[in-house]
Order: structure tokens, then sequence, then C-alpha cells
């Protein structure tokens, strides 16, 4: 027990469910005395000098003395390495096993005795150590894998497996980010980063790691180029990044490096380069599209846990119809379950759902329903899951006994999703939630978490998981936990309700988790520094390949001042999940609840984002084809200015809009970097010319919003606030906006609409502007005029 674990001991030890929680945290650590295989004596290796070669589709594998090296690389450029026997499946993250092997790539003697295997985007050179490169097809080096290291057990240490380290380099200039959702991002400074998916308890700021979603992702940024590199591993592991250092020592560069130690399981990896476009492209085609969201949940929604009562749901959903404020969905978090029991609702204080959720229905207002993973003992639930397959649908420990841990409602069974039998049970119980009138979901205390007053607040380590038959423990089960979950909600709402794309987001995650919707901040706490992390969390997780996050507006524990709240609800309006929520004890969050100034800035912002919902309709969309995330870091179309990559404090809203949120108390105005290009404040109409840095005024009710000249988007035509809102979705037409180009140029945008609640992809529209004597005009494809349009910017 360390310090902390002491304080938290002491703190929860008054308590009924401090006592229980100490108990089960004494039972999950005998589980592991026992059932976690013991660590021995090991022995250290490296793969030895490489001895032979044999060409296979796509590369070929390199034998050392004492490993060997499978290398492919795939249709699309996409570079795949595996030691030691390890394939790109099984595997969590890439569906179908990656993408085919390159026909045309062929494996080639490199010089000083290693090898390469040269395609048409890249090549990948294998030293007679066994180090890899990634290099582009002009031979610049992006990426040095050094030999890896592992350490397997000597003797009578079986099931224990090797650990490995793998040492990399990048270039002196390289900036990293990724590595899921961390809030002391974007730009991942130097520092030990670790891979396992953890309940920060009550709150975070950026000072806080590991959190929810971890991933070994990352996005290297240098001037030779962009790449993405994927460690398909999910056991526990720590990636130490230490950026480079130009001119270093006596003028030469140090090179930046990042080491990765993973407790076991595969060491393989992943490698996409390119573009930023191009790298999220590929690693969308190798880990799967992001789920569309419904177009209602790209509105603006309000959360609370302590709703309390239906007629607490109804006096807040009407506060802001008569207010004339947009809502598009209500969430009820786990104070409307009966005994905080998933899958069940206290009929005394919220009676008749599917009634309320009709009567919210039609003010355009939808429900949303939280759901936690742990089962309470002796339940309903329970006891159907217990008749699933041949051994009940819980997690077991390594004797075969059922695994309880103790949550909200008690103890609690685990789920074991990484079963699919038990995937299709839990799926299938989202009948009674849609019922009741649901119409999405939100999964909570998917790390998972049991309450520990010392140790790790999870499962133990060596409980058993199916691992889709694979067999392992809670070491490698872990990171995939919430994962499995989320693909078991989506897979059910698929069958319960064909028709419609479910909506769901998911506190926890990993890599591929964006095929079954999105995620949130979790508990950020109530400071400008939780401000600042929300953002953090959204890019980074968008770089990760999911494109739909947003924070707790106003922080999740505390009481915001009026400030605070109002710049929270300014960037989240730009952010694709828009959504205040807060804990039982913290202060409301309702817009009126901050005085009439407070108010007034409110409704603009969500009048804003109302007439913006047509854009995010269309990010939703691309972001589906193409992989790029709405948000996006400020050198995404720029990666070589090197100024960009250190700005974390502004993004891009997909091509056409840069967002500089307010992230600092008492400030009117801030400083704005520029990408290249011209750019027009969208609230003054004032025209800057990047590259470079603006002054820019943001008085209480705004923050600076840029258009690039020369965009065109899709926004809501008539949806100023007024008395129309608080009617869900904007009633007024989509119509195009454009933002004049620079003089003798030419710009453009496509727009995709919303195709309604199914699966239809929707028509990719692109338009084209451009000056025609002293008038702009925006075309169509086919070259027609388009007539319905405002053109900004003149
Ligand atoms: O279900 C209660 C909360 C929820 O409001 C929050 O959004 C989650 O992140 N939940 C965590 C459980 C307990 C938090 C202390």
């Amino acid at each position: 027990m360390d310090g902390r674990d002491l304080v938290r001991a002491v703190k929860d030890i008054g308590t009924e469910r401090g006592r229980r929680a100490l108990l089960s945290a004494w039972r999950h650590r005998r589980a592991d005395a026992v059932g976690l295989p013991r660590r021995g004596a090991e022995r250290a290796r490296v793969p030895g000098l490489l001895t032979g070669t044999e060409p296979r589709p796509g590369g070929g594998v390199l034998r050392f003395a004492r490993s060997e090296l499978l290398v492919r690389v795939t249709v699309g450029g996409a570079v795949f390495w595996g030691w030691d026997g390890a394939g790109p499946e099984p595997s969590y993250a890439v569906v179908g096993g990656g993408p085919e092997p390159d026909p045309r790539a062929v494996l080639e003697p490199d010089t000083e005795g290693g090898w390469r295997v040269v395609s048409e985007r890249v090549t990948v050179a294998v030293s007679r150590h066994g180090a890899v490169e990634v290099r582009t097809p002009g031979g610049t080096v992006l990426r040095r894998e050094l030999p890896p290291r592992w350490w397997e057990p000597v003797e009578g240490a079986e099931g224990a497996g090797a650990r490995w380290l793998q040492r990399s380099k990048v270039p002196a200039d390289a900036r990293f980010f990724g590595l899921g959702g961390r809030a002391a991002g974007p730009r991942l400074r130097d520092g030990v980063y670790r891979l396992w998916n953890t309940d920060p308890r009550g709150g975070f700021g950026p000072g806080d790691d590991p959190l929810y979603i971890t991933m070994p992702v990352q996005v290297v940024v240098a001037d030779a180029g962009t790449h993405l590199v994927f460690h398909d591993n999910s056991w526990d592991g720590r990636v130490t990044l230490r950026e480079g250092e130009e001119g270093a020592g006596s003028g030469a560069d140090r090179p930046g490096s990042s080491e990765l130690r993973v407790e076991g399981g595969p060491l393989r990896c992943w490698v996409l380069t390119g573009t930023p476009a191009r790298v999220l492209q590929g690693w969308s085609g190798l880990t799967g599209a992001a789920a569309v969201p419904p177009e209602w949940a790209l509105g603006y929604q309000h959360a609370r846990w302590g709703f309390g009562s239906a007629a607490e749901v109804r006096r807040v959903a009407a506060g802001y119809a008569e207010r004339g404020l947009a809502l598009s969905a209500v969430h009820l978090d786990i104070d409307h379950y009966d005994g905080h029991r998933v899958f069940t609702v206290d009929e005394e204080r919220f009676p008749d759902l599917p009634g309320l959720a009709r009567e919210l229905g039609e003010r355009g207002v939808r429900l949303v329903s939280i759901v936690d993973p742990a089962v309470r003992a002796g339940d309903p639930v329970h006891a159907s899951g217990l008749e699933v397959g041949a051994g009940g649908a819980f997690v077991r420990d390594a004797r075969g006994v059922e695994v309880r841990g103790e949550v909200w409602p008690g103890s609690c069974a685990y789920p074991d999703f990484t079963d699919p039998a038990v995937r299709e049970w839990w799926g299938g119980l989202y009948e009674e939630r849609l019922a009741r009138g649901f119409a999405g979901f939100w999964h909570d205390m998917n790390e998972p978490v049991s309450f520990a007053p010392f140790g790790d607040a999870t499962l133990p380590r060596s409980a058993r998981h199916a691992m889709d038959g694979a067999g392992g423990d809670h070491r490698e089960g872990h990171n995939v936990y919430a994962l499995a979950m989320a693909r078991a909600g989506w897979e059910g709402l698929l069958r319960l309700r064909p028709a419609e794309r479910p909506f769901l987001f998911s506190r926890s995650g990993w890599a591929g988790m964006q095929r079954y919707g999105g995620t949130w901040s979790g508990d950020v706490e109530t400071s400008w520094d939780g401000l600042r992390a929300s953002l953090a969390l959204v890019l980074g997780l968008g770089l990760c390949g999911v494109p739909y996050s947003g924070p707790d507006v106003g922080g999740f524990g505390g009481s915001p001042s009026g400030e605070l709240y109002l710049r929270w609800l300014q960037l989240g309006a730009y952010l694709p999940l828009f959504r205040t929520h807060s804990a039982l004890w913290a202060g409301p969050r309702e817009p009126w609840e901050f005085g009439p100034e407070v108010e007034e800035h409110a409704r603009a912002v969500l009048a804003e984002r109302e007439r913006l919902r047509p854009y995010f309709v269309t990010l939703a969309h691309l972001a589906r084809r193409t992989g790029a995330p709405y948000v996006r870091p400020l050198w995404w179309g720029a990666p070589e200015e090197r100024g960009l990559r250190d700005c974390e404090d502004a993004f891009l809203l997909g091509d056409a809009l840069l967002v500089a949120p307010v992230l600092e108390c008492g400030a009117d105005r801030r400083a704005v970097r520029l990408p290249r290009g011209r750019w027009y404040d969208t609230a003054t109409g004032a025209a800057y010319e990047g590259p470079g840095q603006v002054l820019l005024d943001a008085p209480p009710g705004r923050i600076p919003v840029l258009a690039r000249a020369g965009a065109v988007l899709a926004v809501r035509a008539g949806t100023g606030g007024g008395d129309g809102a608080g009617e869900g979705a904007g009633t007024g037409a989509v119509t195009l906006e454009a933002w004049a180009p620079a003089r003798g140029r030419t710009g453009g945008g496509v727009v995709i609409r919303d195709p309604g609640p199914g699966f239809e992809t929707g028509e990719v529209e692109r338009y084209v502007v451009r000056w025609l004597g002293d008038a702009v005009v925006v075309e169509d494809e086919a070259g027609n005029a388009v007539e319905d349009v405002v053109v900004r910017g003149l």
C-alpha cells in the first residue's frame, strides 16, 4: 500500500461501501497471489545476427540466430512487422487481418548485410542485427526501431510469457501525439505514459495519467514526414517518450526516442506513412470506419448525475424550451436505476419512462441511458447471464470461481465481453432500454472499475477471459474490455433496431473503438486546467482514429464560475460531442443558472451550434469515409510548418474553420496562430494572412473562430435562437455559406447531407468557389451556379 492508497483506505473505511471495497481488494490480491504465473528467473534475449531470408507476398521472413521477423507491405502502403512468429491476426484492433500484401513489393539485399522491402510508397530496411527502418520512397528515415529485447521465463513459469522492450528513434525535430486520451496532450512531452485503462477516481486534470483510454498508437510529425505507429498488443505497458534536440551537444542532432515496454503478448507493429490525412485514412482502413452518430447526436445535450426524478428532467427540458434554447438530448445517469442496478428503472421516481421519452420526443429531445457493465450478484440480469454458454457469462478467476467486484449496486459480477456468446446475450439486454424509450447509450465504468482502497481498482490480473477463443487473463483482456463491451452493445442494437444507426459512446476503449461509436472526457475537473485538458483529449483521440468525443461542459465535479462555464460551452460548441454533464455533488449546469448575461451568451452559443449542425453532419460522414477527425490540430494541412506542431490551444474544425477557444481566466483577447493562407474572423469579417500570429478580440460573448478563404460549408438558416429553438433539430433549411477566396484564387468544399437515421452513406456534393469579375460565385460539379448561398468575406 503506498501513501496515496493509505489515504484512500482511511477515507473510505468509515462507510459500508468502503468496508466492502476493502474486502474486495483483499480478495483480488489473494486471487492474484495464487492465480498469476510467477515470474521466476528470466533470460534476456536479442534477435542475434541475420541468418537467412525467405520472400513472402508483400515482403518476407527474415531469420535471425534467435528469432524471426515477418515484414509485409500491404496494398495501401501500410507496413506490418512482427517478431517471433507474430502475424497480424488475431487482433482486437485490426479488421480482417489488415489489407492484402502488396504483390509488387520486393525483398532485396540492402547495404551492410541488411535486407529491405521496396514498394511504391515506402521502404522497410532491416539491418543484420534486426533494426527496422521505415523510409520514404526517397530514402528519408521516418522511424528506426532498434533490435528488440525480450525476457523469457527460464523454466517452470509457463504462461508468464515474454516481456518486451522496443526502442525507437525518430528525427530530432519530431513531435509525438496520440497514445489514446491524454490530458497533458495533445503534444506529448518527455515522460512515461502507461498503457493501462484507468479510472482516475473522482476527477482529473492535465497532470493525471493514464486515463480511461490508452492505446499504443503514436502519431509522429516531423519535417521528414508524418507517420502513425501502432504496436498491436493490449497488455499492460509503458511508453517513454523523449523529444529530440537539433544541434544538441557538439552541434549534432539528438534524435527523438520512444521506448515501449510491454508485460507480455506479441511484439508486432503497423506503420502508416504520408500526409496526416493519408495516415489517418490508412488507420481507418486498418481498424475500421468510424460510426456516424445520428443527426440529433450532433446537437447540444444535457446530462446530469442526480436528476432525482422524471419531474426534474421535465423541469430542465422545459427550461430550455421556454427560453428558446436548443436541446437535442437529455442523459439519465445511474440514479434513474433501481438501486443502481443496470437495466432497471426506479419506477417510483421515474414512472412511465416511455411516456417521458414520448413527451420529450415531441419537442425533438431524445433520452440517453447510462449503461454500466457490472451486474449485481443475484439480480435477474445476473441469473440470465448464468445461463449463457457452458460456464455463464461472467469473468472467473484462475480456479474457476466467479470474480466479484464492488461497484455502485454492491457486490457485482463482470460479463466477459471477449466471449462472443456473452456479447450476444448482453446485446439483447438493450431491448429493455429501447422499450423504455431510450434512443442512445452511454457506457461507463468499463475500464472496468471495481472500487478498491488499495491496489488497482479493476479486476484481478489473474482473472480469466475467453479472448474470443484464444483464452487469456486480465493482463491481456483489461485494455480491450470496454472495446468488446462497445461491440456487444453496438451489435445488439443493430439486431434490435436494424434500420437505425446506434448512438453509443463509451468511457473506456481501445484502438478500433470508433467502429462502435465515440467517447467523452470522463470526469474532467472543474477548473481552467480541466478546460484545457478537454481539448487535449479530443485532439489526441481524433489522431488515434476516434473522431467523436467531447468533454463534460463545466467540468464534472465542481461549480464553475459563470466565466469558466461560458468558455467551456463556447469550446464545446465546436467539438463533436457537445454535452454538459456533472456529478451528484456538483453545481448546476443549466445556462440560466449563471445569471442573465451568461444566459444571453449561452443562447448565442447554442444557436451557432444549431446553425453549424449541417457542417457537423458533413464532418461526421467525412470521418467515416476518410478517417479524418472533425477536430484536427493546426498542423493537419501543413505538418512541415514547425510552429504549428507546438500550437495546442487552437484547432481546425474540418477544412473550413479554425477555432481558438479562450482557455484562460480573465482573457478578453488572445493570440491566434494562423496556418498559411487567408483567414477571416467570422465575427468581424476582418481578413488575416497566414502564416503568422494575430491578436484577436475574445469578449465574453465569443471566442475567435476563423474561416478559411475559399471555404464552402453547409449551415442551417434561420436558427438564430428565438422561439424556433428548443425543438431539437433546427427547422431552417440547409444552405451554403462560402468565404471569398483571395483574388485570383479559387476555393471549394464538400457537403454531405443527413441521409436519415439509417445506414445510407449520403451523397458527396462538391462545390467550387471562384471570382467572376467583381463577384464571387459558387458552382456545383456540373458547373451550375448555386443560388442558395451566402458569400462572406467580400
Ligand atoms: O454514473 C456516475 C458517474 C458519471 O456521472 C460519470 O460521467 C462517469 O464518468 N460515473 C463516472 C461513476 C462515478 C464517478 C465518481
